[in-house]
């Protein structure tokens, strides 16, 4: 029977793999570390600091906590003289006899050197108040690195995003663009009014913390919903920019997504972004060039002809200014193909949008896998800058700055799975074993940007056990039920904690659901039917745990559907034993890897308020159905498509019922059937059979498909 199931899914592995680092661990990764251990510098008692520009006491005496002998420039002619990568923001580090040496190509450049430094001063290489002699080289791959706080959702408070401002300095992230999709003063229906005076307040002290670490602080307003292309809603704009303005705002972002109506007229869009460019950011004369989103921001619905918006965006927008673009699908993955289609119609380096590790549109997720989707190659000729746009949980977010800094920094050096094991310990440096245990299976989204999951643990169906496959599963969900525990006692940033608690306990119970499986496994086993039979019942989850686990999920991937499906198996093989015959069952099969999951049984709960979805295109032959476990009368089925009304797209628009016996030769029940949501076959003399189906015929539909409802004689 279990051999019937969909497969496990396989989602396509995480690139790289850990390095030791050998006590010295920097990120952003640098371009180039010449490391003497053979000579060390001993770090002296008292400080010596030679700051030739006077510009960093302050983040010097956050960085050096000891004694040190430091020497800190920067400018063109400083570069030159000392063989720094001549391009902005680079520079070059030495330790040698006399101490430390930072040389910047600017300003920022050098406040990065001193980050490095920092870094160095707190790995292992250090930890005997030594530091071997070394030379690195360091510059930026791509120049524009940043975070888009852009989520829909309760948008940061003011100390996560203070947190976070210091975070983007350390990693040498240099952009945050401010633009939470609920702020009511950032979109419709308040961006024309001023923030209120502590909101302002608040905003100002925003500025200067990105002032501090080197973060260009960009303010977004998002008018489209009910923007009047009039010369009143265009002072209203100027305006409100001149007030975030006053708050010592230096840079501006316009975004047109997700809109409906007059707002997304692209022509009447260029030419507000032309005369803001001209009568605004030209005019004071210190305001960074504005960044926009376009309302066609996905190749998902972008018109490719010439009268469409980014045909149009590349005719006439000026050149100065930078455009937004998430790529093939809404959460999609960076490459040459993907950059190649939209610049070729913006006619410039879009600025890459990268809708990850958001959960806006999964929200009883946490994202804490690797950063990963991101081709090695990109260069500047394909983005002209790179922003990432986070979870409302802004700390459990760092996880993946920590990657996303390390990418857009070093890109042809990238390592995704070693760079994750880094940012586990940077934000857990005492619980780091338990947030790897929690991040592992903390990772998929189940119906969104798929990600891998569980990749260190091998499941396995209930007729493929062993006792040794039993015994790591087992000891897994021992380490799992303990997780919880250990990181409240041992993670001390607690505003990680907060954003994480909720799905901890979800995972600890997790944890403690599977070890009672594989003990009911055991006792199935060994036949002991009524010790197994309570166990069971036991086991299985009520309403009440179903709606905790869902509402904060982890372990979807392979965990949980391990579980469930080893009951199912069990029980099924339980009631053959003791009735002397297969019970009517009803498992998911077909051409969708995720039938698979728990996900498919919304199909069969006999609840039409809920459906299964295939979270990816339909295509011609594709195909859902049910496994009645043996041969049967069936004369009566049932199978309701579709999300929810007549205006929804996504169930196969031609299609044929079908019916088989041994799962490989194929009785049509109907013929073919256009534009049918709700098909309801019945046959008073029914035919035998163990599987039943609904199979897509040639159509030009690529949407999802949806199957709310599948009963087999109900
Ligand atoms: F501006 C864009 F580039 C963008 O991504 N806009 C939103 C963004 O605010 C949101 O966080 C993100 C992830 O859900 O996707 C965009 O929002 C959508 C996209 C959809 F396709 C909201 C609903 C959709 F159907």
């Amino acid at each position: 029977l279990s051999s019937q199931r969909s497969e496990v899914q396989q989602l396509n592995p995480v690139p790289g793999k850990k390095i030791d680092h050998q006590g010295l661990i920097i990120n952003p990764t640098p371009h180039s570390i010449d490391i003497d251990r053979t000579s060390v510098y001993t770090l002296p008692a008292t400080k010596k600091i030679n700051d030739k520009k006077g510009k960093f006491a302050y983040t010097i005496a956050e960085v050096v906590p000891g004694g040190i002998d430091l020497s800190i420039d920067f400018g063109e002619k400083q570069a030159k003289k000392n063989g720094v990568e001549l391009r902005p923001e680079a520079y070059k580090l030495t330790v040698d006899k006399k101490g430390v040496t930072i040389t910047g190509y600017d300003e920022a450049g050098a406040f990065y050197g001193l980050q490095t430094l920092r870094q160095i001063l707190t790995s292992e290489i250090a930890s005997s108040g030594t530091i071997p002699h070394m030379t690195i080289n360091d510059w930026p791959s791509l120049s524009r690195r940043g975070v888009i706080e852009g989520f829909y959702g309760a948008p940061w408070s003011h100390d996560v995003r203070l947190s976070l401002i210091d975070y983007y300095g350390k990693n040498k992230l240099n952009s945050y663009f401010f633009g939470p999709k609920d702020d009511p003063y950032h979109s419709t229906p308040h961006w024309r009014q001023p923030y209120p005076e502590p909101e302002a307040k608040k905003i100002k002290e925003l500025v200067e913390a990105a002032n501090r670490n080197h973060v260009d602080f960009i303010w977004a307003i998002h008018p489209g919903g009910d923007i009047r292309w009039n010369e009143a809603d265009y002072d209203s704009l100027v305006n409100k920019l001149d007030m975030m303005y006053d708050l010592g705002v230096r840079a501006f972002a316009l975004f047109f997504d997700d809109i409906d109506g007059e707002g997304r007229n692209p022509v009447k869009q260029v030419d507000l972004f032309n005369r803001l460019n001209r009568e605004f950011v030209k005019k004071k004369g210190d305001v960074s060039n504005l960044v926009v989103c376009p309302t066609d921001y996905s190749r998902l619905w972008a018109k490719t002809d010439s009268a469409g918006a980014l045909a149009t965006y590349g005719r006439s927008l000026d050149k100065s200014i930078e455009v937004f673009y998430t790529g093939d699908v809404v959460c999609s993955d960076l490459t040459h193909e993907t950059m190649d289609f939209f610049n070729g119609l913006i006619r410039r380096p879009g600025f890459w949008w990268w809708n990850y590790p958001v959960s806006d549109y999964c929200r009883n997720f946490i994202l804490q896998g690797p950063v990963y989707g991101l081709d090695t190659t990109i260069t500047e000729e394909d983005v002209v800058g790179f922003g990432t746009n986070p979870m409302e949980h802004g700390e459990a977010s760092k996880l993946a700055l920590y990657g996303v800094a390390d990418y857009t920094w070093n890109t042809p050096a990238y390592n995704a799975i070693d760079n994750w094991e880094r940012a586990l310990s940077d934000l857990a440096p005492d619980a780091t074993d338990a947030y790897r245990t929690f991040a592992i299976h903390s990772a998929d989204t189940e119906n969104g940007y798929r990600r891998d999951e569980s990749w260190e643990t091998s499941t396995f169906s209930l007729n493929e056990y062993t006792p040794e496959k039993a015994a790591a599963m087992l000891a897994e969900f021992e380490k799992i039920e303990k997780v919880p525990a250990t990181m409240e006692a041992k993670c001390n940033n607690q505003l990680l904690m907060k954003e994480l608690k909720p799905w901890l306990t979800e995972f600890g119970k997790l944890g403690k659901r599977g070890v009672e499986a594989i003990g009911l496994i055991e006792q199935y086993r060994a036949g002991n039917d009524s010790i197994f039979w309570t166990g069971y019942v036991d086991a299985l989850m009520t309403p009440e745990e179903r709606k905790a686990y869902d509402a904060h999920k982890s372990g979807t991937l392979k965990l949980q559907p391990f579980i469930e499906n080893a009951l199912e198996d069990m029980v099924i093989g339980f009631y053959g034993r003791v009735a002397g015959n297969t019970p009517a069952i009803h498992i998911p099969i077909g051409s969708y890897p995720n039938l698979a999951t728990r996900q498919s049984r919304l199909m069969t709960d006999r609840d039409t308020t809920n459906h299964y979805t295939s979270a990816e295109a339909q295509k011609d032959g594709d195909w859902i159905g049910l496994d009645l476990g043996t041969l049967r009368k069936v004369n009566n089925i049932r199978v309701m498509q579709g999300r929810n009304s007549t205006a929804d797209t996504d169930y196969f628009d031609n299609v044929v019922l079908q019916a088989s016996a041994d799962g490989h030769t194929w009785t049509d029940l109907t013929s073919p059937l256009k534009e049918t949501y709700d098909i309801i076959w019945k046959d008073d003399n029914g035919i035998d059979a163990r599987y039943v189906r609904i199979k897509r015929l040639d159509s030009k539909r690529t949407s999802w498909t949806t199957v709310r409802e599948f009963f087999v004689n109900p």
